[in-house]
């Protein structure tokens, strides 16, 4: 039997139905209704900045300033737990109609082992998130940085969510392809962190130059010289908790899940106008399909 409940209200006039099975050990089944959008839900954005600005202000920063030199920003309730919920809910209900990639791509130490719902998927059918790509998160990853930034052009890559089941779920090291990433975490799960070594790169200003940035990349992620001039930075996922990065500079990767609940997440990728990207195609099909890549590492091909 369900029955359908109504969840405490985190803002006063927002109300989500939620419809839960009664014998399904209180998982959510179907999809949330909301009289308001999960987006009034992001908490008060400019409350948020306008305490980060005054941070700054005192070391003589400008936001922009600040966010380029530490290379990354934790956020903890930008979404409130009914937004994280109503999002689980309508991630829940999508895969109860569509079956999902499941990516391995082995790599030496940790490899890629995870589930994906692309950008198209989402642009198609998970509106609220789509919506927050679009609006209230590339406002918030503009005011930080200081730079008008865009959703990318690429939609697919644009935005996703990742799903990593426990066990055997990780996610390799390496860089984004793009400016800014922001990883929007929607539950509580054992393990799963997020390991950032921030503004660890020499990046290269021509992208076409592969081979001398794989070289350098590979030289930097040497034990001794991380060891030496790496500062390793560990997040756990907690439920609305943000971190927005400089991912085309942050080494990064996700250690294994454990315990027994999925970890779930948004992921939301900006740029400046026209950016362009040469590994692109490659780099897509290895991160969205389960096809066979030309490169071994296709964040290195042109
Ligand atoms: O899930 C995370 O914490 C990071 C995932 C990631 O790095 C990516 O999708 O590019
Ligand atoms: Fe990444």
């Amino acid at each position: 039997m369900n029955n359908l409940q109504r969840r405490p209200s985190f803002h006063g006039d927002f109300s989500v139905w939620v419809l839960t099975s009664a014998g399904g050990g209180g998982k959510l089944r179907a999809s949330t209704t909301t009289r308001h959008s999960v987006l009034e839900l992001v908490a008060d954005l400019d409350d948020a900045m306008s305490l980060y600005l005054l941070e700054n202000r005192m070391y003589g920063m400008t936001s922009g300033a600040a966010f380029g030199s530490t290379g990354y920003h934790v956020r903890d309730e930008f979404l409130s737990a009914e937004g994280c919920e109503a999002l689980l809910a309508q991630i829940a209900s999508y895969r109860e109609k569509n079956v999902l990639p499941r990516i391995h791509r082995p790599m030496k130490g940790r490899s890629l082992r995870y589930s994906v719902i692309d950008g198209e998927r989402i642009q198609r059918d998970l509106e609220n998130i789509w919506t927050l790509y679009q609006g209230k998160m590339n406002e918030f990853v503009n005011k930080l940085t200081g730079i008008s930034m865009e959703p990318l052009a690429n939609s697919r890559a644009g935005v996703n969510v990742n799903i990593m089941p426990p066990g055997r779920s990780e996610y390799r090291w390496h860089y984004d392809r793009t400016t800014i990433t922001a990883i929007l975490y929607l539950n509580r799960v054992e393990g799963g962190e997020t390991v950032l070594y921030p503004n660890y790169r020499i990046l290269l200003e021509d992208p076409r130059r592969v081979r001398l940035q794989s070289l350098l990349d590979r030289a930097l992620q040497l034990r001794v010289i991380r060891g030496a001039f790496g500062k390793k930075v560990v997040v756990e996922p907690r439920p609305g908790r943000l971190v927005v990065m400089r991912a085309n500079r942050c080494w990064h990767s996700v250690r294994g899940v454990r315990g027994s609940s999925e970890r779930i997440n948004v992921i939301l990728s900006y740029d400046v106008p026209g950016a362009e990207y040469p590994m692109e195609r490659g780099l897509d099909t290895y991160l969205y399909t389960q096809e066979k890549t030309a490169s071994s590492d296709p964040n290195y091909a042109r």
